[in-house]
């Protein structure tokens, strides 16, 4: 009965736990930029077919992978999309990310297709297979912000920030958010290749990525739009990057969810404990004597440490009446320790 309530009780409290909102959600839907393909397509209406049957495909996929490409029809008119968010993002915020990004694809229609970047995801479509793409001519960047105070300090610290990404992203499967600090001034970035491409494609899109930034300098803000990755710097911090002290949501969530089991498995733990211990109540009983006798051993100890306690309190009582000497004794100390750190 006690551990059939135990077990109710737990699975609540780990219910409620996970109803909590651990993570605000904030899927970075920020408009960057559209650009829409100047080729049209033979049959339009399939073209809206194709389209929303890959969203309704990618819409499960996009929230397990943050990822998703796929391609559906015939010549000419084969429509391809690929999708990813940023990887900091939660599968629900990434998933909230496609959910609004997607829409804005088929406005370019009739067009064969078109990119849109967000802050935080992305999505293309065309008439051909464009997934291993790294540079197009249609890449761009976007200087905004305002233009830095202490330039010398920014700019190092951009260029730090930069150069770590492009060491670091193409073999943590092409993303990287960090920042870097020069004489008090921080720069933030994040750089994100989509993962469809291998190492050295990803490293080959962020080094363009990462040339085409540095002349944003000194604008405070910077985002590279290539067909094969995303890259953006900043003056402030816009996500929970990896090399500070912040924690991602995931993680805080992560370590949470750890903590719970953590919990449950002591709540069991003492549900096991109470069980135990009713079946050992009798040998417990028979044990009672000799528990008896070990209580009182117990309890001489206690008194013995309650007299040297009061030992000790009478000899500081004593030793304050003495209070000159004292006093004169640990100002000396002092003293000493004093010079020593000097
Ligand atoms: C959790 O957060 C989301 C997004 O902010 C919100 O829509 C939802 O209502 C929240 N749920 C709870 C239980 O607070
Ligand atoms: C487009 O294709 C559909 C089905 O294949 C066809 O019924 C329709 O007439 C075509 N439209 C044009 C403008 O070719
Ligand atoms: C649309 O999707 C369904 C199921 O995913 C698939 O069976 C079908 O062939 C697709 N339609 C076209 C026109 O490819
Ligand atoms: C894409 O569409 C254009 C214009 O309709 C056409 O010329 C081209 O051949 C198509 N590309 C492919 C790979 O079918
Ligand atoms: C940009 C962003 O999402 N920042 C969040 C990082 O995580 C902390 C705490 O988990 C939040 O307070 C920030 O808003």
């Amino acid at each position: 009965m006690a551990t059939h309530s135990l077990l109710i009780f737990s699975l609540a409290i780990y219910a409620m736990a996970f109803s909590i909102n651990l993570s605000r959600a904030d899927p970075r839907t920020d408009y960057v930029m559209r650009m829409c393909g100047k080729v049209h397509v033979q049959n339009v209406s399939n073209y809206f077919k194709y389209y929303s049957n890959i969203t309704d495909y990618m819409q499960d996929e996009i929230y397990r992978n943050k990822f998703a490409f796929k391609d559906v029809g015939e010549p000419p008119d084969r429509l391809y999309v690929l999708a990813q968010c940023m990887d900091d993002l939660t599968n629900e915020e990434c998933a909230m990310c496609f959910t609004q990004i997607s829409t804005l694809i088929p406005s370019c229609f009739p067009s064969t297709g078109g990119r849109v970047y967000f802050d935080g995801c992305f999505i293309r479509a065309d008439n051909y297979s464009f997934y291993r793409e790294v540079l197009g001519p249609e890449d761009t960047k976007r200087c905004s912000g305002r233009i830095v105070n202490k330039r010398q300090e920014f700019s190092v610290a951009v260029d730090e920030v930069l150069s770590q990404m492009l060491l670091k992203a193409p073999s943590f499967r092409g993303f990287a958010s960090m920042h870097e600090t020069s004489n008090g001034i921080s720069a933030y970035g994040m750089a994100s290749c989509w993962k469809i491409l291998d190492r050295d494609l990803c490293s080959n899109c962020l080094s363009e990525a990462v040339a085409s930034a540095l002349s944003c300098i000194p604008s405070t803000e910077a985002r590279v739009l290539n067909a094969g990755c995303f890259l953006r710097y900043s003056d402030t911090s816009f996500a929970n990057d990896s090399n500070g002290g912040d924690y991602s949501e995931e993680e805080v969530f992560s370590y949470a969810t750890y903590i719970m089991g953590v919990g449950l498995i002591c709540v069991f733990a003492i549900g096991i404990g109470v069980c135990v211990g009713k079946l050992s109540y009798r040998r417990k009983i028979r044990l009672k004597q000799s528990k008896e006798t070990e209580d009182l051993v117990l309890e001489e100890r206690v008194q013995y440490m309650q007299f040297k306690y009061a030992t000790l309190d009478t000899a500081t009582q004593s030793f304050s009446d003495s209070n000159r000497l004292g006093r004169g004794g640990f100002g000396e100390v002092f003293k000493v320790s004093e010079t020593r750190t000097a």
